[in-house]
């Protein structure tokens, strides 16, 4: 049953249809299908197929966009049940997210963003594109443990790099712990860099902060 919803859900991403993709996430909801493997074992590996024809040449920039916009209002459909699930009243630290300098990838970072606000955490989401030095602002203002660096493109990690260099500078290390995470992101990556973690998904985002707050 899952598996026919869940390649209706990849279709829609693939055809830019947002009614349909809309309509497909209120189907699983009423078929209590959890609300999480919806976006990544539906609209997820469209979102993929798209970006993978458009690195073969075979779709373009357009397609690419309507296609993220799609997933965006899916995903608006299921956030409320995402966080009812998730929901804990407790708060377990403050982190500052935000997608690096020169990347405006935004989707996975919500996703993160969503999942650590509902799982207990305040989260100050500094949106996309932003400064490094900001990331070391924020985090001075708020009183940070966490500081979350997403990046999705191969010329923008680098960018991760220099939060952590940023933060010590600031001299807000070690006690603000950096995690950081997107497609081309690895746990080597992250070693080298110096950042105390890293997440290949939005739930391993969430068990990681916890741990590095001490909350496990
Ligand atoms: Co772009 N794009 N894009 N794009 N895009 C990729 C990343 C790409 C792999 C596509 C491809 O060629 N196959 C490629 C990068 C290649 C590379 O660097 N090696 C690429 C490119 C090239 C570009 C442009 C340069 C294209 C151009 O202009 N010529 C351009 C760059 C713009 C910029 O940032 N300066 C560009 C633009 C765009 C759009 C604007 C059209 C759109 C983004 C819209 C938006 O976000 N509002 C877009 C999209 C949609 C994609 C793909 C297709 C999908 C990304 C996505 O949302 N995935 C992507 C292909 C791909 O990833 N396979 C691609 C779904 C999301 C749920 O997954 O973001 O990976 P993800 O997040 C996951 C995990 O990574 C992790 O948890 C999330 C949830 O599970 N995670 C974290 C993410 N952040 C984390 C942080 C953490 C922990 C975990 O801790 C802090």
């Amino acid at each position: 049953m899952s598996q026919d919803l869940f390649e209706r859900m990849r279709q829609s991403i693939i055809d830019g249809d947002y009614k349909a993709a809309e309509a497909l996430a209120a189907e699983a909801l009423a078929q209590g299908v959890d609300p999480l493997a919806a976006i990544d074992e539906g609209f997820v590996p469209g979102l993929r197929y798209v970006g993978d024809q458009f690195a073969a040449g075979e779709m373009f920039l357009p397609e690419m966009m309507i296609a993220a916009r799609t997933m965006q209002k899916a995903v608006a459909v299921l956030e409320p049940e995402m966080t009812r699930r998730a929901v804990k009243r407790e708060v377990l630290g403050r982190v500052v997210i935000g997608t690096v300098k020169g990347d405006i990838h935004e989707i996975g970072k919500n996703l993160v963003a969503m999942m650590l606000s509902a799982s207990g955490f305040e989260v100050h989401d500094l949106g996309v594109d932003v400064a490094f030095e900001r990331f070391a602002e924020k985090a001075r203002e708020v009183d940070a443990d966490v500081v979350g660096v997403s990046a999705l493109l191969t010329t923008t990690m680098t960018g991760q790099r220099d939060v952590v260099r940023v933060l010590e500078e600031a001299g807000l290390r070690p006690k603000v712990k950096v995690i950081v995470g997107g497609a081309p992101v690895t746990r080597g990556w992250a070693e080298q860099i110096g950042a105390d973690g890293y997440s290949e998904d939005a739930v391993g985002a969430v068990a990681l902060a916890r741990k590095l707050v001490g909350a496990d």
